[in-house]
């Protein structure tokens, strides 16, 4: 006869998830306090490990980055189940040693331990690669009283069909600025600087419809309405299976009264596909980030990231804008064949497209991808790469990881010079505003206003503008005027207009910071202060990054 598992012996996990370095450009900081959000968003991958652990076990979350982790919860679970991305990897290690001193047993998994699990080897489980398909593996071992192991899940293998529905119910909606779900994993391009082909490969995996509307329903259902993040790595990878899914969306949207409003990442060939636009805009999509890079041809064949080439950048970017969605891009500095007029080239293209956010960064050889790979081979990446200390910055400061062929020091200086231009407010405003002009939001989208929204939209607007006009009286005058301007002449963009501008309070000045650190890098070099990092060699075995502090580990200078 089976035996019902008891509750009360079944074990109680905690699982955590670390906190973010502040130095970031993607650290919503002021848009948080606006809104009383503590992150941008939950930890979807813990979420729906949570749903993937046996249902018996008694599990908790706790999210590092909205409340302290105490010693007394770590002392009061019988595991810990941690991980995250690149940037979170100092908190990691540090809730690692804390779990190993109280006696804790600690398992990692996630992207920045399925990259570089030899940096995790502290923590006495280490899971690699999507849970899906290992973690019975992992669960089957604790239940044999094993307390330590080495699981890796076969490469791009994990069904997504069978992912569970994320314990949304873990979460206090009220802590963040939207909630992510994802319809697809990897993405059929092969940029060489990517690590999303690396670690989810590059025929997309897709969710089916009913399992998506059912991840939907639940969130409805627990009364969460508003912002939905799709966090596909590229929600168009498979065309075929998003436009199967949408009609779908779109009939649930309208059944329910258009309940969320979405946003996502997509490659710019989108603007080719009307119908593909057209099934997004029915759908309520209002966001989309994109992966522009770089305005010369040239660099992008060398990146391979031949899907932006033989075309206007600024037209797809302002067919995006006609569907309804407001655009985000990133864009990099500091590819081989990159020129001299890189400056003027890429202001002009950030200009030209009307993208107010435009995530410009230095290039960042990330481990585990064809960059870091040939850089190796070249004998042009340093030795500790890919170390990552709690102080430090994200690929704007801490970028080129590696010896560039034009000199370093101009490389910084167009850097600088790039991001002095886009984000001056007078350019960064008129962005703004071509936004306000050139966004065409549906009709649905103002006769199904949720009025819940509203009043919060309201009460953040006003605390919005009494900010700008009372912290930043520098910037009162151009956010007043495209606000006035868009209110006036397509009010259903406001709602962009605002968001856009609750983003530059703080990437405004977060790029002066960066500005900063680049004159002092600079000024380093100019000084002749500046030493290469040792280099790794190229026939050295895969990077085994060294990090500072780490017990055992020879405290190693951070990337220069
Ligand atoms: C949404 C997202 C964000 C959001 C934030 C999400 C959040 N919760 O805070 C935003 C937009 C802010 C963001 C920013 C950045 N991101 Co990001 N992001 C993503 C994205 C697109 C989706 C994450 C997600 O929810 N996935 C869905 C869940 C279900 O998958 P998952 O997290 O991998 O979890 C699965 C497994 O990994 C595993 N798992 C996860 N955790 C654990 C823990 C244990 C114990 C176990 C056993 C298993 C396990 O189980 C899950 C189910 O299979 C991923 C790409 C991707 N496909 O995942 C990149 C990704 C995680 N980001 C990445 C990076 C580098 C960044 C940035 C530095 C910007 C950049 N791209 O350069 C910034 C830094 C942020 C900061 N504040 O400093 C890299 C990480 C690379 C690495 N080696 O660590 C990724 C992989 C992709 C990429 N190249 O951009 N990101
Ligand atoms: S399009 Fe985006 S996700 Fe796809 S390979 Fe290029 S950078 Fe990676």
């Amino acid at each position: 006869m089976d035996r019902k598992p008891d509750v009360n012996t079944s074990p109680r996990v905690l699982l955590v998830f670390p906190k973010f370095y502040e130095n970031s450009m993607w650290n919503f900081k002021e848009a948080m306090e606006i809104q009383g959000a503590r992150a941008a968003a939950p930890p979807l991958g813990l979420i729906t490990l949570a749903a993937m652990l046996p249902q018996t076990w008694r599990i908790g979350l706790l999210n590092a980055n909205c409340e302290p982790l105490t010693d007394e919860a770590i002392r009061g679970v019988d595991l810990v189940m941690t991980g995250g991305m690149l940037p979170q990897e100092p908190d990691c290690l540090e809730i690692i040693e804390r779990c190993r001193t109280l006696g804790t047993p600690v398992c990692v998994g996630g992207p920045a331990p399925t990259s570089t699990p030899e940096v995790y080897d502290r923590a006495d489980f280490v899971v690699a690669g999507e849970a899906e398909g290992i973690l019975p593996e992992f669960v089957a071992a604790w239940e044999r009283g094993e307390r330590t192991g080495r699981f890796t899940a076969a490469k791009f293998k994990a069904d997504v069909t069978s992912s569970p529905i994320p314990r949304f119910d873990l979460l206090t909606f009220s802590h963040y600025l939207y909630i992510g779900v994802q319809f697809s994993r990897g993405c059929p391009f092969t940029c060489e600087f990517c690590d999303i082909i690396e670690l989810y490969g590059r025929a997309p995996r897709t969710k089916t419809a009913p399992q998506m509307l059912a991840e939907l329903g639940r969130l409805h259902d627990l009364g969460y309405r508003g912002h939905v993040d799709f966090v596909d790595d590229n929600l168009i990878g498979n065309k075929k299976a998003i436009k199967l899914f949408l009609p779908h969306l779109i009939r649930w949207q309208e059944e329910h009264g258009y309940p969320f409003k979405f946003s996502t990442e997509a490659s710019l060939n989108l603007a080719d596909d009307d119908e593909l636009l057209d099934l997004m805009r029915r759908a309520n999509f209002f966001a989309l980030f994109t992966g522009i890079e770089t305005p010369d041809e040239a660099t992008l064949i060398q990146t391979q990231k031949k899907q932006n080439t033989r075309r206007s950048i600024a037209d797809s970017v302002h067919k995006l804008y006609s569907a309804g969605m407001f655009v985000t891009a990133g864009f990099i500095v500091g590819f081989d064949s990159e020129k001299d007029s890189i400056t003027k080239a890429m202001a002009t293209c950030i200009a030209d497209t009307g993208i107010p956010i435009a995530m410009v960064g230095l290039l960042f050889a990330l481990p585990n991808t064809q960059l870091s790979r040939r850089l190796r081979k070249e004998g042009r990446l340093y030795e500790n790469y890919a170390a990552t200390t709690a102080d430090q910055g994200d690929q704007c400061t801490q970028g080129l990881n590696f010896v560039t062929l034009r000199p370093q020091r101009d490389v910084l200086a167009d850097y600088r010079d790039v991001l002095a231009q886009v984000y001056e407010p007078a350019s960064f405003f008129e962005r703004v505003r071509e936004v306000g002009r050139r966004l065409d939001r549906p009709k649905f989208a103002a006769q199904n206003i949720q009025w819940k929204a509203v009043a919060k939209d309201l009460a953040s607007m006003t605390r919005i503008l009494w900010r700008v006009s009372v912290k930043r009286p520098e910037l009162a005058k151009h956010a007043w005027g495209a606000f006035l301007a868009t209110a006036r002449s397509n009010p259903a963009a406001l709602e962009a207009v605002i968001t856009n501008i609750v983003i530059y309070l703080h990437v405004y000045p977060f790029s002066r910071y960066v500005m900063r650190e680049i004159d002092s890098r600079i000024a380093a070099i100019d000084a002749g202060q500046w030493v290469q990092p040792t280099l790794l060699a190229p026939e050295d075995a895969p990077a085994a990054p060294k990090r500072p502090g780490l017990p055992g580990t020879p405290h190693l200078a951070a990337v220069a």
